[in-house]
């Protein structure tokens, strides 16, 4: 009994001080999200709107002209680093205001790029969209769990409005969010959980040789 307990106990304790640590990662923070008193943080087609929102102060991208084919323009955070192999998730708001064509469309999605800058365009995450019928209401949109590729260095976020051919098309877009996938944790202890440890599993042994013995 002696030596099956000790025995136990060294096993967990190998695997409690070298088992694998957590691997949460790091994700890029949306810059300025909440958008309440400016775009800062927000370029290419990004318009502070403040009579919009939810609460009030919102990112109008828009208005989109289409000429004869469907054409869209996106506001862009500034350029953020990634860690390739994190897993990030990302999640934001819109809003078409009611008389716009519900043709259009509107699109959240990471712009991956293969170099620290945001220079080489690498690949578009899985985009979450809103439809052009869906008017007068804040509908939250998000990506799911995306993992960042392979090779990606930097990354920017694409709050994207398109409009069908011969149209014009506006979308208000609030609330960006990015942040890491929330994944199992991995127990580990610290030192003086240790010591307390080992003081419960030395106590049990105890016990357990004295119903042996008795
Ligand atoms: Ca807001």
């Amino acid at each position: 009994m002696r030596t099956s307990l000790s025995t136990v106990a060294l096993v967990i304790l190998v695997a409690a001080v070298y088992g694998p640590t957590s691997a949460r990662g790091q994700c890029p923070a949306a810059p300025n999200g909440s958008f309440t008193t400016d775009v800062t943080g927000w370029v290419n087609l990004a318009t502070w709107d403040g009579t919009l929102g939810n609460p009030v102060g919102s990112d109008r991208v828009g208005p989109v002209s289409a000429g004869g084919s469907e054409t869209c323009f996106n506001s862009q955070s500034s350029c953020l680093p990634v860690t390739a192999g994190n897993q990030c998730t990302l999640s934001a708001q819109a809003y078409v205001p009611i008389g716009q064509p519900t043709s259009g469309l509107g699109g959240l999605s990471y712009l991956f790029y293969s170099d620290a800058g945001c220079s080489t365009f690498l690949s578009q995450s899985t985009g979450a969209n809103v439809p052009g019928t869906q008017q007068g209401t804040w509908v939250p949109l998000t990506t799911g769990a995306v993992t960042i590729p392979p090779g990606a260095q930097s990354v920017k976020i694409s709050l994207n409005t398109c409009a069908a051919a011969g149209t014009s098309m506006t979308i208000n877009w609030d609330n960006v969010v990015s942040a890491g996938v929330q994944q199992e944790p991995v127990p580990t202890l610290g030192s003086s959980a240790l010591l307390v440890f080992g003081a419960i599993l030395a106590l049990a042994g105890i016990l357990a040789l004295r119903s042996v013995r008795g």
